[in-house]
């Protein structure tokens, strides 16, 4: 090699060095505070592709799933949305006089409880809620940006049909679906809305804390056609256990005051087998279109890079019965209603895995604190499911506690058990063993034969409930 080769070759050289260093130190994890994209799903039930529901058509959160661990046995601690919400942005539980209702209030019910927004602010994170994270709006005044869709009307109706309908004083249908773009309703409005937020995020170049809240597939169940023509209707099929469970108790049932506003939907009594389908199908549409939203939030994360350094957790706030015990919509302790999909991404996890450790809602705010190496404050009710991210096929928990209204629920392995009690008496209660009895068919609490079982399940549910 001659002398000027030799000088070339060393430049050469210097500048990949000079490359490689800067790259390393861009990539190093301990220096560089993780970004957290959290993403709520309202009454969105584990109904997704990757949760083993072939029916539905979800390939965003099924891709989000193979990058990271899914929680098959994730619970709300209470199935009722703004109650939920408080409890998991306090980090604290509900209780049977705290956070009861949709309207449940953090500034009025928890106001000294350090919550995640502010906390997350004192950590010098940058906040942001768009849309609906917590169910009032300006219940948490710590967030930076808190941002919601200008709309006439909840509802957000955009078919002419269910417009004269409300301007008519009437309600409208409990579902639409107009050959419209995604952004005519407000979850397209809020993905275009995020991903503006992730270019602006990146450029300031401080950690952030991007919360984005999908409002479908709550009711109404409106969504653009092209979501629902990916479902033929004649597939559709109502649920095996549409019937009452055998023995359970009338305290178990509800209304399902929620459904019974909209038009064509009877005051009293079951609907008819084709309303029901078409709910049906207007759950699946309202998920998929609400996965089609997801899949362009994460792709603007991997188009700005962020991916390898930001935290994505997606979860629903309770879960919503289709029809299943002859119910609808949430507010009950069967498992439908308290089972929600739980999803997290994070450097240094595992990938497409999923695990049977019990998750509870009131788990997400420790487990974003370890997630993104911050303080946990002492006020935290749950634990960090950090552990099972790392090794999902290890059981580290297996309890969870939910409750509605008068009706406290405890999940022990297996075991799917409440009761309801008043003036601290005892008024009813009922048992499912998931093992021999998963759709929950047939209350065994009443039988002799699980009187030991039960008596052990109620004294472990009272020690929590009455410390
Ligand atoms: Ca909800």
């Amino acid at each position: 090699m001659n002398y000027f080769k030799l000088v070339l070759f060393g430049f050469v050289f210097f500048l990949f060095n000079c490359i490689v260093t800067k790259e390393n130190t861009i990539k190093e994890p301990s220096s560089v505070k993780k970004n957290l994209l959290f993403i709520m799903v309202d009454d969105l039930r584990p109904e997704l592709n990757s949760y083993g529901k072939n029916r539905i058509i979800s390939p965003n959160i099924d891709a989000l799933a193979t990058n990271g661990i899914s929680f098959n046995r994730a619970y709300c601690n209470v199935p009722v949305c703004g109650a939920s919400r408080a409890s998991l942005l306090t980090g604290i539980r509900p209780t049977s006089t705290r956070f009861l209702r949709y309207d449940a209030s953090v500034k009025k019910e928890a106001p000294n409880v350090l919550n995640l927004v502010k906390h997350l602010k004192n950590e010098g994170y940058t906040t942001v809620s768009n849309n609906k994270i917590s169910h009032l709006k300006k219940d948490i005044e710590d967030w930076d940006e808190e941002w919601y869709p200008f709309i006439k009307g909840w509802r957000n109706y955009v078919s002419e049909e269910n417009i004269k309908l409300e301007e008519g004083g009437n309600h409208g249908f409990a579902y639409e679906s107009p050959n419209v773009e995604d952004d005519a309703y407000n979850d397209g409005k809020t993905a275009n809305k995020s991903i503006e937020d992730l270019k602006q995020l990146k450029a300031a170049g401080n950690p952030f804390f991007l919360a984005v809240g999908f409002v479908k597939p709550h009711l109404p169940f409106n969504a653009p056609k092209k979501y629902w023509d990916l479902y033929d209707p004649k597939n559709i099929e109502l649920p095996e256990n549409f019937k009452f469970p055998k023995n359970a108790p009338n305290t178990a049932r509800h209304s399902w005051g929620e459904l019974r506003y909209y038009k064509d939907i009877p005051k009293k009594g079951q609907v008819t087998d084709k309303i029901a389908k078409k709910l049906i199908h207007g759950y699946y549409a309202s998920v998929s279109y609400v996965d089609a939203q997801i899949g362009k939030l994460l792709n603007e994360l991997d188009t700005l890079n962020l991916r390898e350094n930001t935290v994505i957790i997606l979860v629903g706030d309770h879960g919503w019965s289709l029809m299943e015990h002859g119910l609808w919509v949430k507010h009950s302790n069967f498992e439908v209603a308290l089972q929600v999909p739980l999803i997290v991404n994070a450097p240094g996890i595992q990938k497409n895995k999923r695990t049977n450790s019990i998750a509870e809602l009131v788990d997400i705010y420790p487990s974003i604190c370890d997630l993104i190496n911050v303080p946990k404050p002492r006020h935290l009710e749950g634990e960090s499911f950090v552990n099972a991210l790392h090794n999902p096929s290890k059981i580290f928990k297996n309890m969870a506690f939910s409750r509605y209204q008068k009706g406290e629920t405890l999940i022990a392995d297996n075991y799917f058990y409440t009761e309801w009690q008043r003036k601290n008496k005892t008024i009813s209660k009922m048992l499912y063993d998931h093992n021999i009895d998963p759709n929950e068919n047939r209350n065994l609490a009443i039988e002799n034969h699980y009187k030991r079982i039960v008596d052990s399940l109620s004294h472990i549910l009272n020690k929590k409930i009455k410390p």
